[in-house]
């Protein structure tokens, strides 16, 4: 198996809707393995560091103000394609495009409020595990579900 870790985020609105459970159920029934989590108020600036990329867009202060503004469910999700995968079940940045059955498809309605950030290649996963979470943090442990999976 060619397991890959993402960073997953439940960002403010999430948490206040109540959607932790319901998001979280997505990514365990797929068979994904939660490796490490927690509940955190970003500072705004730690949330310009995980939005970096987009401090030249007209959105970013909004955004940075935004996932500052109340409790983040942090979290790192493990299995063999998780990265491109939960991307999928995330779905469209936009929650107007974003295909029923995608957490955004089904849980959100506009760009600003989309419940929630997943990692959209290896090194920004990467870079965002190391920016959210402690090596520590982390849990490495066989999933006891493992080999009916994977097979
Ligand atoms: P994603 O979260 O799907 O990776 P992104 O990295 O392009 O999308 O943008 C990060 C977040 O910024 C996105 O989840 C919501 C916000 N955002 C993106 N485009 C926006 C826009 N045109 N107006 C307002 N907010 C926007
Ligand atoms: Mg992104």
């Amino acid at each position: 198996i060619l397991m890959e870790r993402t960073f997953i985020a439940i960002k403010p609105d999430g948490v206040q809707r109540g959607l932790i459970s319901e998001i979280i159920e997505r990514f365990e029934r797929k068979g994904f393995k939660l490796v490490a989590i927690k509940l955190v108020v970003p500072s705004k600036t730690f949330a310009q560091k995980h939005y970096h990329d987009l401090k030249d867009r007209p959105f970013f202060n909004g955004l940075c103000n935004f996932l500052s503004s109340g409790p983040v469910l942090a979290m790192v999700w493990e299995g063999e394609g998780v990265i491109t995968y939960g991307r999928k079940l995330i779905g469209a940045t936009d929650p107007h495009k974003s295909e029923p059955g995608t957490i955004r498809g089904d849980l959100a309605i506009v760009v600003g409020r989309n419940i929630i950030h997943g990692s959209d290649g290896p090194e920004t996963a990467k870079n965002e595990i190391n920016l959210w979470f402690k090596p520590d943090e982390l849990t490495n442990y066989t999933s006891n579900q493992e080999k009916w999976t994977y097979g």
